[in-house]
């Protein structure tokens, strides 16, 4: 697991307060156009790093817009953010980029991550695949959270998990990408998983 400590100034020495801080890394993935960006910019309270760029008439080709016909920019490296979970622990959010040939970014963005967050659109719930297979391979926990766009029929945790074939335990929530205190759950869900996972395989490699 990666961490890192940080001290802060606090408010004077020896004032009994504990500066000592975690930052955990958790990376936000799932299919192209699914509300990654949205979702790291809704929770973050530092101003996103985004790295938008248009989508053009020649990426149409490679492009897979079907869905997301509103869409007019893609993430091209990733996103960055900032969320306090609680006093102490902050968790510090990579957004992926959703496009097949952005794929070899996966691997150094996913050092050192905690865990992630699967976004899924249940309208094209297959586009989450790859990012659902990509974390079981590695063994990096991962929660599913279904981005509920309007308008898409609403199906229930359970279903979703069948459909997606996901190993039993793996927890999937219903969210709105856009709003900053149903992402915070997605997150605070994923941080209790990914420490369940880290000590249950602690406890196994200990014997
Ligand atoms: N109705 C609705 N629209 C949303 C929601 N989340 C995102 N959107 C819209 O869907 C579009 C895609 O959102 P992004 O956050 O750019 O998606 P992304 O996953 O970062 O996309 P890529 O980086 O290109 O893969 C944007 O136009 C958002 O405004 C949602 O929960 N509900
Ligand atoms: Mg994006």
């Amino acid at each position: 697991m990666a961490y890192e400590r940080s001290e802060s100034t606090g408010t004077g020495a020896g004032d009994g307060v504990d500066t000592t801080a975690l930052a955990l890394k958790i990376l936000v993935a799932g299919g192209f156009g699914v509300g990654k960006t949205t979702l790291v910019g809704s929770v973050s309270e530092i101003r996103p790093l985004r790295t938008e760029e248009r989508l053009s008439r020649a990426g149409e080709l490679v492009d897979d817009t079907g869905g997301v016909d509103q869409k007019t920019t893609t993430t091209v490296a990733m996103d960055f953010g900032r969320i306090t979970i609680r006093s102490g622990l902050s968790l510090y959010l990579f957004g992926t980029p959703g496009q097949d040939r952005f794929w070899f970014l996966w691997d150094e963005l996913s050092q050192g991550a905690l865990g992630a967050v699967v976004l899924a659109d249940t309208r094209r719930l297959e586009d989450c695949f790859p990012a659902v297979d990509y974390f079981e391979h590695r063994k990096i926990p991962f929660v599913v959270a279904v981005n509920c766009f309007t308008g898409a029929r609403t199906y229930g945790a359970h279903e979703v998990s069948r459909a997606l074939d996901l190993d039993r335990g793996t927890p999937v929530v219903l969210c709105d990408a856009r709003d900053r205190d149903s992402g915070k759950e997605v997150l605070i869900r994923l941080v209790e998983y990914a420490g369940r996972m880290h000590t249950a395989r602690l406890l196994d490699s200990v014997g």
